[in-house]
Parts: C-alpha cells; sequence; structure tokens
C-alpha cells in the first residue's frame, strides 16, 4: 500500500494561506508627512475577490494612499482579528492611525478617505487643507 504524506498533498493549507498573520505592505511612491516608512498609518483588513473590499482598494490607489493589508480568515466565524478590532466580522474594516478612526462598511470607508484624503479635505489634525495632487491614480 502506498501512503502519501499529508504535507505533500497539501503543502500549504487553506488555513495557514489565509491566516490573521498573513500581512503585507503594499508601498506607493506617494508618502505623506506624517507616514513612517515602516509602518503604513492605514490597515486595511480585507477578503480576497470581496467586491466591497475592491471598491476601497481602488479608492485607496486612487488617492495615492499607502496602506498596509490584512487577509482575514474566509470563514466568517473565524473573523477574531477584525471582530477584534471593529467589533464586526464583515470586511472591509480600516484602521487609520492619522485620525484615530476605525470604520467598516465599504461606502462609509470610501466617503471617509475622499472626505479625509481626497480634493478639498482638511489636514486631519491642523484643519489645514491638504495639497491636492493626481494622487498616484492611474
Ligand atoms: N455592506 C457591507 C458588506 C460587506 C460584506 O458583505 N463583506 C463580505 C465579504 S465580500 C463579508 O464580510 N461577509 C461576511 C458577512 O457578511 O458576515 C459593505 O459594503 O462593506
Amino acid at each position: 500500500m502506498v501512503t502519501v504524506a499529508a504535507e505533500s498533498v497539501n503543502p500549504l493549507p487553506f488555513s495557514r494561506r489565509f491566516s490573521d498573520d498573513d500581512t503585507f505592505t503594499r508601498p506607493f511612491p506617494e508618502r505623506t508627512a506624517m507616514s513612517d516608512p515602516a509602518d503604513p498609518p492605514i490597515t486595511f483588513y480585507r477578503l480576497q475577490a470581496c467586491p466591497f473590499c475592491e471598491r476601497v482598494t481602488r479608492t485607496l490607489q486612487e488617492l495615492g494612499l499607502e496602506y498596509r493589508s490584512r487577509f482575514v480568515e474566509p470563514l466568517h466565524s473565524k473573523r477574531d482579528v477584525v471582530k477584534r478590532v471593529a467589533g464586526v466580522r464583515t470586511v472591509p474594516v480600516i484602521v487609520d492611525e492619522n485620525t484615530g478612526v476605525t470604520m467598516a462598511e465599504s461606502a462609509n470607508i470610501v466617503d471617509y478617505l475622499e472626505s479625509t484624503y481626497g480634493d478639498g479635505a482638511t489636514d486631519a489634525e491642523t484643519g489645514t487643507a491638504v495639497a491636492s495632487g493626481d494622487g498616484g491614480a492611474e
């Protein structure tokens, strides 16, 4: 009888690939004066192929914002990290350390990002107008 080690069948189990620790940084050339190169101020909790998350991704990119993506567990009941951070298990969720805002709901997040960082936005800390540029939009 031939036995096959589980590792050789599935070297990277699904639950490992999407664990809460799967964090990566997505750098953008534009950085705000507030940014720490090692630690983007915006953390984006998201899920692969989530249309609501894609909407937020597009807005972040259009505004040229630097952020850190954290891919949550696909299984709703296992999304403890985002539940702890935002009180919900749905994604998208963002945490913006620039302003202290934690927010769920894609439409609210898009509105928030555009009003905080888009044209005509005021600086979250000083209340002064933020210079508008192309924001790195493609
Ligand atoms: N109204 C929410 C919907 C978000 C949503 O349904 N996200 C899905 C992933 S695409 C999710 O987290 N589903 C789990 C759940 O509904 O509990 C929004 O616009 O952000």
